[in-house]
C-alpha cells in the first residue's frame, strides 16, 4: 500500500476548528468551553448563514467578555427561528425588540447598566439587513451619533427573508426576490443605488466598524473579539448567505460566501474612527459569474442568451470595490 503524506498546510486558513494550532491560537469554536450561545434545536433552514454567523459572533463575544453579554434582537429570521414561544435556543439574556428599534433598546440597556454601575456587562444589538439598513436605520444612526456603548451586529442576507424574500436597501442589483416588483430594468436595487451601511457607519466616525463573512470564521471571531474590547458604538456587518432566499444549495453556503469575498463583491475590512485600518487582500480573484451562477436569484442572467451587459455591470461593481479599497495584493 502506498503511503500518503498528510498535509497540514491548510491549518489556519480555511479550516474552522483549527485544533492543529497551539491552544492560544485556536478559534472560539474549537474550545470545549465555548458558550454555545445559540444552541441546537432552533428552526433555521438547512445551511442558514445567519444561524452560523450568529453562533460564531455571539460565542466570540461571550468569550471576550467573560460570559457577560446581553442582547437585543430585531424581528427577523434570527429572532423567529431561535425563539418560537415558549422555547429559546439562546444561552444568554436576550430580549426581542421591535423590528425597527433594536439599536434604541440596546442603548437603553447600556444606559441601565451604567446607572446600576454594572461596568462589566456588555450589550449587543443584532438584526437582519432589513431591520438595520431600512426600518431600524434612524435608531442605529442615533446610537452611533451618541456613541452609545453597544456593539451592533447586522446579519446581511440581502433581503427581508423572514417574510418571504422582499427587497431591502441591501439587495444587490439584478437579484430576484420572491415578491418585490422590479422598479427599473432589473429586479433588486437599481444599479448605483441601495445602501452601503458599513460606509455609512464609518461616516459617523464611530470607534470601530468591520465587515465579516461566514466564509472566514476566524476573521469573524477576531473582529467581534476586537469590537468587544473597544468602548462606545461599534458596528460589525456580516455577510450571511440564505439558501432559501438566494436559491443556493444549503451545502454551498460557505462556498457562496467565499466567492462573494474573492470576487470583490463583499470586501472585508476594519475601520477605526472613520479610517480603514485593515483589509483582507484577495489572494485568489474570481470573476463575479462564479459567485452568481450558484444562486437561482441570478439565474435569469444565464439563460440561452446570457445577459452580458448586466453581468459586466456587476463585474464593474466588484472591480470598483477592489480598486477603491485596494484589495488586490
Ligand atoms: C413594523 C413592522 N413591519 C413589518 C414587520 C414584518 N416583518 C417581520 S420580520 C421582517 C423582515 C426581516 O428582514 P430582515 O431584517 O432583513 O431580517 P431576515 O429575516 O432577512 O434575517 C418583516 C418585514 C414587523 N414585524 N414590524
Ligand atoms: S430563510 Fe434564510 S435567513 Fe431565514 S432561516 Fe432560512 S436560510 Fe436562514
Amino acid at each position: 500500500m502506498m503511503d500518503q503524506p498528510i498535509k497540514f498546510y491548510q491549518t489556519g486558513t480555511f479550516t474552522v476548528g483549527n485544533r492543529l494550532l497551539a491552544e492560544h491560537e485556536r478559534s472560539v469554536q474549537a474550545n470545549m468551553r465555548r458558550t454555545n450561545s445559540l444552541n441546537s434545536g432552533h428552526r433555521a433552514c438547512q445551511g442558514c448563514g445567519e444561524a452560523l454567523g450568529a453562533r460564531y459572533a455571539i460565542d466570540a463575544a461571550m468569550q471576550a467578555s467573560g460570559g457577560r453579554v446581553m442582547a437585543a434582537n430585531a424581528t427577523g429570521c434570527l429572532e423567529v427561528f431561535s425563539t418560537p414561544y415558549p422555547e429559546t435556543s439562546w444561552q444568554i439574556p436576550w430580549i426581542h425588540s421591535l423590528f425597527g428599534n433594536a439599536a434604541a433598546v440596546a442603548s437603553g440597556m447600556a444606559a441601565a447598566m451604567r446607572v446600576k454601575g454594572r461596568k462589566g456587562v456588555k450589550v449587543i444589538a443584532q438584526g437582519g439587513d432589513g431591520g438595520t439598513t431600512d426600518i431600524g436605520f434612524g435608531c442605529l444612526s442615533g446610537m452611533f451619533e451618541r456613541n452609545d456603548d453597544v456593539l451592533y451586529i447586522c446579519y446581511d442576507n440581502e433581503a427581508y427573508m423572514n417574510t418571504g424574500v422582499q427587497r431591502s436597501s441591501a439587495t444587490p442589483p439584478a437579484a430576484r426576490t420572491a415578491t418585490t416588483m422590479a422598479v427599473g430594468d432589473h429586479p433588486g436595487n437599481v444599479f448605483g443605488t441601495g445602501k452601503n451601511l458599513p460606509l455609512i457607519a464609518m461616516a459617523h466616525r464611530i470607534p470601530y466598524v468591520a465587515t465579516a463573512s461566514v466564509a472566514n470564521l476566524r476573521d469573524l471571531e477576531a473582529k467581534v473579539t476586537r469590537a468587544m474590547g473597544i468602548p462606545g458604538a461599534r458596528y460589525v456587518h456580516i455577510h450571511v448567505p440564505c439558501p432559501l432566499g438566494w436559491g443556493s444549495a444549503p451545502e454551498n453556503t460557505i462556498r457562496v460566501a467565499r466567492l462573494a469575498v474573492e470576487s470583490g463583491l463583499f470586501p472585508l475590512f476594519e475601520a477605526e474612527h472613520g479610517r480603514i485600518v485593515s483589509r483582507y487582500l484577495l489572494r485568489r480573484r474570481v470573476p463575479v459569474d462564479e459567485y452568481l451562477k450558484l444562486q437561482r436569484r441570478f439565474a435569469h442572467l444565464f439563460g440561452k442568451q446570457p445577459d452580458l451587459e448586466t453581468l459586466a455591470a456587476i463585474q464593474e461593481m466588484a472591480d470598483r470595490n477592489i480598486e477603491e479599497l485596494q484589495l488586490a495584493p
